[in-house]
């Protein structure tokens, strides 16, 4: 896997006011990611950063609870977009909505554990100085693995409102993160292809799956909120993945927006194979109509050819014209 890392240094708040807001408010949208959250991984990272600067004289940073929410906000939004510019255009120091502080921010994609991420920042010139700097007193990390490998983020703060400090470590929680991005980093694909074949009543999971415009290896997925025909097939969305199961034979499309009023969203076609369960839909397209009567119809006066058992709407174990007058009258909803 190859790595990547960046860092920013010291940035004072005269600085971060001055900042334009990039590509502008108004043209972000909203969509949800999902990974795992690490805290485990998060505090081990804060013990090493703690180890080197003991080494180097300097005093501990406290793992500060808010900062390492906003630092696992980050390490989502950069599994979307790698850079410090947030995804929806502004810098990565919104992220902490105003604070007059001294910050830093590094992040980092790619490495497999603290001990490596934390070699890689430690080698590299701007990285190392944000760890080893007497400036901050505070610190999160935050830790986000979603459709590749973990991303990886330290902010940095010389102070903070509420000085809470965390001993949270809990391991891979399962998060959705709202993150506001520009639509043209949005760059998705389904993880099972486009074109899906199940039988009724099987199912099928998939994820949708973002490419990262800076480091492509990094896929995160989104969460969609998927449009179908619930008669035909059912569809669930949970933990990030989709599940479709078959309900009725037929060819269906789902399409799956990753946020209101997406122009173009991702779909699938998903066609269902086997016999309509459905009472009277003897042509087993999924909807009982006055095509199915005339079938049944026709199949009663001898036209012959063979119809599935739910033609037999009214369930006395024969296909007859009776059938057909109650199909005809349930699908006028009478
Ligand atoms: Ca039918
Ligand atoms: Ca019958």
């Amino acid at each position: 896997m190859k790595k990547r890392l960046f860092s920013i240094l010291v940035a004072a708040f005269l600085l971060i006011v001055l900042c334009p807001t990039a590509l502008g408010d108004g043209t972000a949208v909203n969509v949800t990611a999902f990974g795992w959250e690490y805290y485990d991984l998060s505090a081990e990272v804060c013990a090493i950063v703690n180890e080197e600067r003991a080494a180097a004289g300097l005093s501990p940073l406290s793992r500060n609870a808010h900062i390492t929410e906003l630092a696992m906000q980050r390490a989502a939004e950069i599994a979307l977009y790698y850079s410090h510019t947030r995804p929806d255009g502004t810098s990565c120091f919104t992220v902490f909505d105003g604070l007059n502080a001294y910050k830093a921010e590094n992040i980092a994609a790619g490495y497999a554990s603290p001990e490596a991420v934390m070699e890689g920042w430690m080698n590299s010139e701007g990285h190392r100085a944000n760890i080893l700097n007497g400036v901050y007193s505070y610190i999160g990390v935050g830790c986000f693995k979603s459709a590749s490998s973990y991303c990886w983020v330290q902010l940095f703060s010389s102070n903070i409102p509420d000085t809470t400090p965390t001993d949270n470590v809990d391991a891979a929680v399962p998060m959705c993160r709202s993150i506001s991005t520009l639509p043209e980093y949005i760059d998705a694909d389904i993880s099972c292809g486009s074109n899906v074949t199940v039988d009724v009543g099987q199912s099928l999971s998939f994820t949708v799956q973002n490419v990262n415009p800076v480091f492509a290896q990094c896929r995160l997925m989104l969460v969609p909120e998927p449009v179908g025909n619930d008669q035909l097939v059912a569809i669930d969305v949970e933990n990030g993945s989709v599940t479709i199961t078959g309900l009725y034979p037929c060819t269906t499309e789902v399409a799956l927006p990753v946020y209101p009023g997406e122009a173009s969203p991702l779909s699938i076609t998903v066609t269902v194979t086997g016999a309509s369960g459905l009472p009277g839909d003897a042509n087993s397209d999924g909807v009982v109509n006055s095509a199915d009567a005339l079938l049944i119809m026709r199949f009663s006066l001898g036209a012959g050819g063979t119809l599935p058992p739910n033609a037999d709407f009214d369930g006395d174990g024969i296909i007859n014209s009776a059938d057909a007058l109650l199909v005809l009258r349930s699908s006028m909803g009478l």
